[in-house]
Protein backbone atom coordinates (compact mmCIF):
# COMPACT_ATOMS: atom_id res chain seq x y z
CA UNK A 1 0.00 0.00 0.00
CA UNK A 2 1.12 3.93 -0.92
CA UNK A 3 1.17 4.72 2.62
CA UNK A 4 3.14 2.16 4.07
CA UNK A 5 5.79 2.94 1.60
CA UNK A 6 5.92 6.07 2.43
CA UNK A 7 6.08 5.40 6.26
CA UNK A 8 8.97 3.15 5.75
CA UNK A 9 10.55 6.05 4.03
CA UNK A 10 10.18 8.51 6.62
CA UNK A 11 11.15 6.42 9.23
CA UNK A 12 14.20 5.70 7.18
CA UNK A 13 15.21 9.17 6.26
CA UNK A 14 14.53 9.81 10.26
CA UNK A 15 17.01 7.41 11.21
CA UNK A 16 19.87 8.74 8.68
CA UNK A 17 19.00 12.01 9.73
CA UNK A 18 19.57 11.31 12.91
CA UNK A 19 22.87 11.05 13.01
CA UNK A 20 23.79 14.28 11.22
CA UNK A 21 21.96 16.58 13.94
CA UNK A 22 23.87 19.40 15.72
CA UNK A 23 23.66 18.91 19.13
CA UNK A 24 22.68 22.59 19.59
CA UNK A 25 19.26 23.86 20.61
CA UNK A 26 18.41 25.23 17.06
CA UNK A 27 19.33 22.29 15.30
CA UNK A 28 17.40 19.80 17.30
CA UNK A 29 14.28 22.33 17.22
CA UNK A 30 14.41 22.35 13.44
CA UNK A 31 14.85 19.06 12.84
CA UNK A 32 11.78 18.14 15.46
CA UNK A 33 9.61 20.71 13.41
CA UNK A 34 10.63 19.02 10.12
CA UNK A 35 9.44 15.47 11.34
CA UNK A 36 6.92 16.12 13.76
CA UNK A 37 5.77 19.91 13.31
CA UNK A 38 2.39 20.49 12.09
CA UNK A 39 3.77 20.51 8.96
CA UNK A 40 6.17 17.96 8.94
CA UNK A 41 6.47 14.77 7.62
CA UNK A 42 4.86 12.50 10.25
CA UNK A 43 1.66 14.60 10.81
CA UNK A 44 1.52 13.97 7.33
CA UNK A 45 1.12 10.73 6.91
CA UNK A 46 -1.47 10.88 9.75
CA UNK A 47 -3.91 13.35 7.78
CA UNK A 48 -3.27 10.71 4.81
CA UNK A 49 -4.09 8.50 7.33
CA UNK A 50 -7.76 9.78 7.92
CA UNK A 51 -8.96 9.12 4.11
CA UNK A 52 -8.35 5.35 4.06
CA UNK A 53 -10.82 2.64 4.16
CA UNK A 54 -11.52 0.70 7.47
CA UNK A 55 -9.66 -2.14 6.50
CA UNK A 56 -6.51 -0.43 5.57
CA UNK A 57 -6.85 1.87 8.14
CA UNK A 58 -6.44 -1.75 10.25
CA UNK A 59 -2.97 -2.13 8.71
CA UNK A 60 -1.17 1.03 8.79
CA UNK A 61 -2.46 2.28 12.14
CA UNK A 62 -0.28 0.74 14.53
CA UNK A 63 2.82 1.26 11.92
CA UNK A 64 2.32 4.80 11.91
CA UNK A 65 2.15 4.63 16.08
CA UNK A 66 5.42 3.06 16.30
CA UNK A 67 6.53 5.85 13.78
CA UNK A 68 5.62 8.54 15.66
CA UNK A 69 6.56 6.86 18.94
CA UNK A 70 10.31 6.13 17.70
CA UNK A 71 10.69 9.90 16.69
CA UNK A 72 9.69 11.14 19.60
CA UNK A 73 11.82 8.66 21.65
CA UNK A 74 14.59 10.22 19.39
CA UNK A 75 14.21 13.64 19.92
CA UNK A 76 13.81 13.27 24.01
CA UNK A 77 17.18 11.96 23.63
CA UNK A 78 18.67 14.10 21.79
CA UNK A 79 17.01 16.92 24.33
CA UNK A 80 18.53 15.16 27.16
CA UNK A 81 22.01 15.12 25.80
CA UNK A 82 21.33 18.94 25.05
CA UNK A 83 20.61 19.31 28.96
CA UNK A 84 23.87 17.17 29.68
CA UNK A 85 26.22 19.39 27.56
CA UNK A 86 25.24 22.48 28.21
CA UNK A 87 23.51 24.76 25.78
CA UNK A 88 25.25 25.46 22.23
CA UNK A 89 28.11 23.18 22.75
CA UNK A 90 29.42 20.93 19.87
CA UNK A 91 28.50 17.20 21.40
CA UNK A 92 31.51 14.92 21.14
CA UNK A 93 31.99 11.73 23.49
CA UNK A 94 35.53 11.36 23.51
CA UNK A 95 34.88 7.89 25.73
CA UNK A 96 34.10 6.18 22.44
CA UNK A 97 35.83 3.66 21.37
CA UNK A 98 38.37 4.64 17.86
CA UNK A 99 38.05 2.88 15.15
CA UNK A 100 41.10 0.77 14.31
CA UNK A 101 42.48 2.02 10.69
CA UNK A 102 43.40 -0.92 8.27
CA UNK A 103 46.69 -1.97 8.04
CA UNK A 104 48.27 -2.97 4.35
CA UNK A 105 50.86 -4.77 4.15
CA UNK A 106 53.73 -6.24 1.60
CA UNK A 107 52.78 -8.20 -1.23
CA UNK A 108 53.79 -12.10 -0.78
CA UNK A 109 55.91 -11.73 -4.07
CA UNK A 110 57.33 -8.76 -2.47
CA UNK A 111 58.28 -10.34 0.79
CA UNK A 112 59.78 -13.06 -1.37
CA UNK A 113 61.93 -11.32 -3.74
CA UNK A 114 63.02 -9.09 -0.23
CA UNK A 115 63.91 -12.25 1.31
CA UNK A 116 65.92 -13.82 -1.71
CA UNK A 117 67.91 -10.09 -1.81
CA UNK A 118 68.94 -9.93 1.59
CA UNK A 119 70.40 -13.67 1.17
CA UNK A 120 72.29 -12.45 -1.73
CA UNK A 121 72.98 -8.65 -0.45
CA UNK A 122 74.98 -11.04 2.95
CA UNK A 123 77.01 -12.58 0.24
CA UNK A 124 78.13 -9.01 -0.61
CA UNK A 125 75.37 -8.57 -3.80
CA UNK A 126 74.99 -4.89 -4.42
CA UNK A 127 71.03 -4.24 -5.98
CA UNK A 128 70.43 -2.46 -9.03
CA UNK A 129 66.47 -1.52 -10.96
CA UNK A 130 66.43 -0.72 -14.25
CA UNK A 131 63.43 0.25 -16.95
CA UNK A 132 60.54 -2.11 -17.64
CA UNK A 133 59.90 -0.40 -21.11
CA UNK A 134 63.49 -0.89 -22.98
CA UNK A 135 65.34 -1.15 -26.39
CA UNK A 136 65.53 -4.46 -28.41
CA UNK A 137 69.57 -3.85 -28.32
CA UNK A 138 69.56 -4.11 -23.90
CA UNK A 139 66.95 -7.47 -24.02
CA UNK A 140 68.44 -9.07 -26.96
CA UNK A 141 71.20 -7.75 -29.02
CA UNK A 142 73.80 -7.17 -26.08
CA UNK A 143 72.39 -10.35 -24.25
CA UNK A 144 73.56 -13.01 -27.58
CA UNK A 145 69.98 -13.47 -28.93
CA UNK A 146 70.28 -14.08 -32.09
CA UNK A 147 68.38 -11.68 -34.95
CA UNK A 148 65.72 -14.61 -35.91
CA UNK A 149 65.55 -15.72 -32.33
CA UNK A 150 61.81 -17.00 -31.70
CA UNK A 151 62.02 -14.95 -28.47
CA UNK A 152 62.41 -11.25 -30.55
CA UNK A 153 59.04 -12.64 -32.25
CA UNK A 154 55.92 -10.66 -31.48
CA UNK A 155 54.79 -13.61 -30.05
CA UNK A 156 56.41 -13.57 -27.60
CA UNK A 157 57.48 -10.29 -26.86
CA UNK A 158 54.75 -7.12 -26.19
CA UNK A 159 56.46 -4.54 -28.86
CA UNK A 160 55.58 -1.07 -28.09
CA UNK A 161 57.77 0.36 -31.20
CA UNK A 162 59.86 -0.90 -33.86
CA UNK A 163 62.41 -1.86 -31.09
CA UNK A 164 61.19 -0.33 -27.99
CA UNK A 165 59.30 -3.53 -25.67
CA UNK A 166 58.39 -4.44 -22.08
CA UNK A 167 61.08 -6.24 -21.20
CA UNK A 168 61.31 -10.05 -20.65
CA UNK A 169 64.00 -10.56 -17.99
CA UNK A 170 65.55 -8.42 -15.59
CA UNK A 171 69.34 -8.96 -17.68
CA UNK A 172 69.41 -5.13 -19.46
CA UNK A 173 69.69 -4.41 -15.91
CA UNK A 174 72.70 -6.69 -15.66
CA UNK A 175 74.07 -5.42 -19.39
CA UNK A 176 73.61 -1.29 -18.21
CA UNK A 177 75.94 -2.09 -14.98
CA UNK A 178 78.34 -3.87 -16.76
CA UNK A 179 78.75 -0.77 -19.14
CA UNK A 180 79.23 2.02 -16.31
CA UNK A 181 81.27 -0.37 -13.62
CA UNK A 182 84.24 -1.93 -14.13
CA UNK A 183 84.58 -5.65 -12.69
CA UNK A 184 84.77 -6.74 -9.86
CA UNK A 185 80.72 -6.37 -9.95
CA UNK A 186 78.13 -8.88 -8.23
CA UNK A 187 74.37 -7.34 -8.27
CA UNK A 188 71.42 -8.63 -8.14
CA UNK A 189 68.55 -7.65 -10.53
CA UNK A 190 64.74 -7.64 -8.94
CA UNK A 191 62.19 -6.47 -10.95
CA UNK A 192 59.07 -6.74 -12.90
CA UNK A 193 59.21 -8.89 -16.64
CA UNK A 194 56.79 -8.99 -19.36
CA UNK A 195 55.77 -11.66 -21.83
CA UNK A 196 53.17 -12.16 -24.25
CA UNK A 197 51.86 -15.96 -23.36
CA UNK A 198 48.58 -17.71 -23.23
CA UNK A 199 47.74 -16.73 -19.94
CA UNK A 200 47.25 -19.55 -17.04
CA UNK A 201 46.86 -21.02 -14.05
CA UNK A 202 50.97 -21.20 -14.39
CA UNK A 203 51.90 -18.11 -16.41
CA UNK A 204 50.74 -14.64 -17.01
CA UNK A 205 51.59 -11.91 -19.23
CA UNK A 206 53.88 -10.17 -16.21
CA UNK A 207 55.37 -11.97 -13.59
CA UNK A 208 58.87 -11.28 -11.66
CA UNK A 209 62.16 -12.49 -12.00
CA UNK A 210 65.61 -11.63 -9.68
CA UNK A 211 68.77 -11.93 -11.31
CA UNK A 212 72.15 -12.34 -10.13
CA UNK A 213 75.30 -11.56 -11.60
CA UNK A 214 78.95 -11.70 -10.76
CA UNK A 215 82.02 -10.79 -13.17
CA UNK A 216 85.64 -10.69 -11.90
CA UNK A 217 89.01 -11.99 -12.96
CA UNK A 218 89.27 -16.04 -12.33
CA UNK A 219 85.20 -16.53 -11.68
CA UNK A 220 84.19 -20.26 -11.62
CA UNK A 221 81.45 -22.91 -11.99
CA UNK A 222 82.38 -23.59 -9.07
CA UNK A 223 81.45 -20.65 -7.14
CA UNK A 224 78.44 -20.15 -8.56
CA UNK A 225 77.23 -23.54 -7.36
CA UNK A 226 78.68 -22.95 -4.02
CA UNK A 227 76.77 -19.47 -4.08
CA UNK A 228 73.87 -20.65 -5.13
CA UNK A 229 73.55 -24.18 -2.56
CA UNK A 230 74.37 -21.43 0.42
CA UNK A 231 71.29 -19.56 -0.77
CA UNK A 232 69.54 -22.56 -1.29
CA UNK A 233 69.75 -23.80 2.33
CA UNK A 234 69.31 -20.07 3.23
CA UNK A 235 66.12 -19.86 2.08
CA UNK A 236 64.53 -23.54 1.87
CA UNK A 237 65.90 -25.20 5.05
CA UNK A 238 69.61 -26.56 5.24
CA UNK A 239 68.33 -30.21 4.22
CA UNK A 240 67.52 -29.07 0.89
CA UNK A 241 69.68 -30.99 -2.45
CA UNK A 242 70.79 -29.34 -5.41
CA UNK A 243 70.97 -30.93 -9.19
CA UNK A 244 72.29 -29.14 -11.48
CA UNK A 245 71.49 -30.18 -14.80
CA UNK A 246 72.84 -28.78 -18.53
CA UNK A 247 70.67 -26.48 -20.16
CA UNK A 248 70.88 -23.72 -22.70
CA UNK A 249 70.46 -19.55 -22.95
CA UNK A 250 71.88 -17.18 -25.32
CA UNK A 251 73.59 -15.22 -23.04
CA UNK A 252 75.48 -17.96 -20.56
CA UNK A 253 77.73 -20.97 -21.66
CA UNK A 254 77.57 -23.73 -20.21
CA UNK A 255 74.10 -23.38 -18.53
CA UNK A 256 72.02 -24.99 -16.19
CA UNK A 257 68.65 -25.75 -14.89
CA UNK A 258 68.80 -25.87 -11.02
CA UNK A 259 66.25 -28.10 -8.68
CA UNK A 260 66.12 -28.52 -4.95
CA UNK A 261 64.90 -31.63 -3.35
CA UNK A 262 61.70 -31.33 -2.47
CA UNK A 263 60.76 -29.31 0.66
CA UNK A 264 56.96 -31.06 1.00
CA UNK A 265 58.10 -34.53 0.90
CA UNK A 266 61.93 -34.10 1.50
CA UNK A 267 62.40 -35.89 -1.86
CA UNK A 268 60.77 -39.20 -1.27
CA UNK A 269 58.08 -37.90 -4.34
CA UNK A 270 54.63 -36.18 -3.25
CA UNK A 271 51.46 -33.97 -5.38
CA UNK A 272 53.71 -30.56 -5.38
CA UNK A 273 56.89 -32.19 -7.12
CA UNK A 274 54.84 -34.26 -9.09
CA UNK A 275 56.39 -37.19 -8.07
CA UNK A 276 59.99 -36.55 -9.11
CA UNK A 277 61.62 -35.77 -5.71
CA UNK A 278 62.53 -32.22 -6.72
CA UNK A 279 61.62 -28.68 -7.40
CA UNK A 280 63.02 -26.41 -10.40
CA UNK A 281 63.68 -23.70 -9.10
CA UNK A 282 66.56 -21.57 -11.15
CA UNK A 283 68.62 -21.39 -14.49
CA UNK A 284 72.50 -19.99 -14.26
CA UNK A 285 75.46 -20.46 -16.38
CA UNK A 286 78.62 -18.88 -17.07
CA UNK A 287 78.49 -15.25 -19.05
CA UNK A 288 78.87 -15.93 -22.57
CA UNK A 289 81.86 -13.97 -24.48
CA UNK A 290 79.83 -12.05 -26.42
CA UNK A 291 77.96 -10.84 -23.43
CA UNK A 292 81.34 -9.46 -22.45
CA UNK A 293 82.20 -7.94 -25.83
CA UNK A 294 79.13 -6.18 -26.25
CA UNK A 295 79.56 -4.55 -23.09
CA UNK A 296 83.46 -4.03 -23.71
CA UNK A 297 84.67 -6.25 -20.97
CA UNK A 298 87.48 -8.27 -22.24
CA UNK A 299 86.37 -11.84 -22.18
CA UNK A 300 89.97 -12.66 -21.84
CA UNK A 301 90.74 -11.34 -18.89
CA UNK A 302 87.36 -11.67 -16.94
CA UNK A 303 84.69 -14.51 -16.28
CA UNK A 304 81.40 -14.16 -14.68
CA UNK A 305 78.50 -15.78 -13.66
CA UNK A 306 74.85 -15.40 -13.97
CA UNK A 307 71.45 -16.87 -12.60
CA UNK A 308 67.95 -16.01 -12.76
CA UNK A 309 65.07 -16.97 -10.79
CA UNK A 310 61.23 -16.65 -10.40
CA UNK A 311 59.66 -15.08 -7.07
CA UNK A 312 56.02 -16.11 -8.14
CA UNK A 313 56.71 -19.71 -8.75
CA UNK A 314 59.20 -19.85 -5.68
CA UNK A 315 56.19 -18.16 -3.28
CA UNK A 316 53.55 -20.56 -5.18
CA UNK A 317 55.65 -23.43 -4.09
CA UNK A 318 56.47 -21.81 -0.54
CA UNK A 319 52.32 -21.32 -0.14
CA UNK A 320 50.77 -23.85 -1.90
CA UNK A 321 49.51 -21.41 -4.05
CA UNK A 322 48.18 -23.58 -7.50
CA UNK A 323 47.29 -20.24 -9.76
CA UNK A 324 49.70 -17.57 -10.03
CA UNK A 325 46.99 -15.19 -11.68
CA UNK A 326 46.09 -14.78 -7.69
CA UNK A 327 49.04 -12.40 -7.41
CA UNK A 328 47.83 -9.88 -9.73
CA UNK A 329 44.11 -9.34 -9.17
CA UNK A 330 44.84 -7.33 -6.15
CA UNK A 331 41.68 -8.97 -4.23
CA UNK A 332 42.58 -8.63 -0.45
CA UNK A 333 40.72 -11.68 0.88
CA UNK A 334 43.25 -13.53 -0.97
CA UNK A 335 46.72 -11.02 0.04
CA UNK A 336 45.30 -10.67 3.62
CA UNK A 337 46.29 -14.24 4.15
CA UNK A 338 50.16 -13.86 3.56
C1 LIG B 1 68.96 -16.59 -16.18
C2 LIG B 1 69.69 -17.74 -16.36
C3 LIG B 1 71.03 -17.63 -16.71
C4 LIG B 1 71.47 -13.93 -16.83
C5 LIG B 1 72.53 -13.58 -17.61
C6 LIG B 1 72.70 -12.24 -17.47
C7 LIG B 1 73.72 -11.36 -18.09
F1 LIG B 1 73.23 -10.13 -18.23
F2 LIG B 1 74.76 -11.27 -17.31
F3 LIG B 1 74.09 -11.84 -19.23
N1 LIG B 1 71.77 -11.81 -16.63
N2 LIG B 1 71.01 -12.85 -16.24
C8 LIG B 1 70.87 -15.25 -16.65
C9 LIG B 1 71.61 -16.38 -16.85
C10 LIG B 1 69.53 -15.35 -16.30
O1 LIG B 1 67.63 -16.59 -15.86
C11 LIG B 1 66.93 -17.78 -15.85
Amino acid sequence: MNLLDRAEEVRFQFKKDLFKVKIDIQSVENFRLRYLGKKGYIPALFREFTSLSVEDKHKCGKILNQIKKESENSIDTLKQRLNSIGIDEDFFDYTLPGKLPRLGHLHPVTQTMNEICSIFREMGFGIEFGPEVETDYYNFQALNFPKNHPARDMQDTFFIGDSILLRTHTSPIQIRAMEKQKPPIRILAPGRVYRNEAISARSFCTFHQVEGLYVDENVTFCELKGTLEIFAKRYFGKDVKLRFRPSYFPFTEPSAEVDISCFICGGSGCRVCKHTGWLEILGCGMVDPNVFISVGIDPEKYTGYAFGMGPDRIAMLKYGIDDIRLFFEGDIRFLNQF
